[in-house]
């Protein structure tokens, strides 16, 4: 038997809401909303910051009206990228005229919560308006600088960490920069002057050079490392270094993807993690996930996670689902991955929130080719009014019925999220259950049942 149970806490938004100096005040008097041992952070921004990270999001402006896009957003995030509103294109597609209306609403709707913004990014090949690609080399290097010092300079004090220049590398053995604009007219030193003119342009801000492909030890990464190197030994402004970390079965996680991110911050800058997402499903994505955040908290210098979405269904790789929420914002195997790893929990505390419930496997009936497994939910001390349960299968099993519940898969069959089906109000202590059958097809391993919440 197997009993898993959460409880429902309002997020710790309280330390993040107060001044700095009253948060300060707080640490030195000892006292903390955040976790002790005996009520674990509930939430990834929660967990995060007991272990001194950020963990955040890349949002789209166009979904900040969507209810359960927001509620989880301030729920579970404490720091913001626009996915794609402070790119080049977005802000300045025509020559000096700048429109910052996207950015702005994510800029104040992450002010408004009290959460970091990360800006994203300033001179990048890609997502660049035509007019960038005709100018002269004179005319290009006005431009670039004109473009990082009136971005920057529209959101001083307000950004945390910038990528200033973003994937100026090729892919493979080469080593060598990418074919762009600046890169063709300027030379290498393109990069080293947006660097310059950016630390002018707002000296709060952290500037990071990000890329892909760099997560590992490899041509790509070393090339960027000697870049790096070479820019603390000449004094060129760099703070840190963003590790998008997109990963696939074609591109996992590398084995040596924290000796990376450590001889990186050896080299006396913060890495962030900026981009994170892995395709995939079930235990094999939640273990990957696992895998990044424990080589994050095992680098000193590495000071925060970026998921690069918060939902599977605005993915910009849908069909991979390589987030922590799926399409109805149920939390996947993946996320309670992350929120162990980051040492939170979501359940077992008793962090004073009131609905709470517990789900119960037994396996039921038993024939040659499949079983029927029935899950138990039984309310905490208070009234529910819904639960919400994942059942996570072992491919390839699949379930061929349910009952009394309300089943959504994820896209691979493998994890299906059960919600009532006219159940899910129940007295304190009172129980209900929903059964399926899981068809074998050659492995008779029990299901993996999430943990229970209820609201
Ligand atoms: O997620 C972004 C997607 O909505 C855009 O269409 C795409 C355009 O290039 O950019 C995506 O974000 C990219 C990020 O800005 C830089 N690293 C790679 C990301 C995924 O392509």
């Amino acid at each position: 038997m197997l009993m898993l149970s959460t409880r429902r806490t309002s997020p710790p938004r309280a330390r993040r809401a107060l001044g700095a100096g009253l948060a300060g005040l707080l640490a030195l008097t000892g006292v903390t909303a955040l976790a002790g041992t005996a009520d674990a952070a509930t939430t990834l921004a929660s967990a995060a910051a007991a272990k001194g990270r950020y963990f955040g999001t890349a949002v789209a402006a166009n979904h900040l009206g969507e209810a359960q896009y927001v509620s989880t957003l301030n729920t579970e995030f404490d720091s913001v990228t626009p996915e794609n509103e402070m790119k080049w294109d977005a802000v300045e597609a025509t020559r000096n005229s700048f429109n910052f209306s996207a950015a702005d609403r994510i800029v104040s709707h992450a002010q408004s919560r009290g959460m970091k913004v990360r800006g994203h990014t300033l001179v990048w090949h890609s997502q660049l308006p035509s007019w960038v690609g005709g100018l002269s080399a004179t005319d290009l290097r006005s431009a670039m600088n004109n473009h990082i010092n009136q971005v920057m300079g529209h959101y001083k004090g307000k950004i945390h960490s910038w990528d200033v220049v973003n994937e100026a590398f090729q892919d493979g053995s080469s080593g060598a920069r990418r074919s762009s604009p600046f890169q063709d007219k300027l030379g290498n030193g393109f990069i080293e002057e947006a660097f310059r003119t950016a630390r002018a342009a707002d000296p709060a801000a952290k500037l990071c050079y990000n890329d892909y492909n760099t997560d590992g030890i490899n041509a790509k990464s070393n090339a960027v490392y000697n870049m790096v190197k070479d820019f603390k030994a000449r004094g060129v402004p760099i703070d840190c270094v963003g590790f998008q970390s997109h990963f696939n079965s074609a591109s996992p996680v590398p084995s040596d993807y924290q000796a990376n991110l450590q001889r990186f911050a050896d080299l006396g800058v913060e890495v962030q993690i900026t981009e994170l997402d892995i395709e995939g499903s079930g235990t094999s994505q939640a273990t990957s996930y696992g895998n990044v955040v424990k080589a994050c908290l095992a680098v000193t210098r590495c000071t925060g996670i970026t998921v690069w979405g918060i939902t599977d269904k605005y993915s910009w790789r849908a069909s991979g689902t390589p987030l922590l929420f799926d399409s109805n914002y149920n939390k996947k195997p993946a996320y309670t991955a992350v929120l162990s790893a980051l040492g939170g929990s979501s359940g077992g505390g008793d962090g004073g929130g009131s609905a709470a419930c517990t789900a119960t496997y037994a396996k039921a009936e038993e024939w040659s080719d499949r079983f029927n497994g029935r899950v138990t939910i039984t309310a905490g001390t208070s009234a529910i009014s819904t639960w919400s349960v994942t059942v996570t299968l072992t491919p390839p099993q699949k379930i061929s019925t349910t009952w009394n519940g309300t089943p959504s898969w994820d896209s691979s069959g493998t994890v299906m999220t059960m919600k009532p089906n006219g159940n899910g109000s129940l007295a304190a202590g009172a129980s209900t259950s929903f059964g399926f059958t899981v068809m074998k097809n050659g492995t008779s391993t029990p299901p993996v049942i999430g943990a229970c919440t209820a609201s």
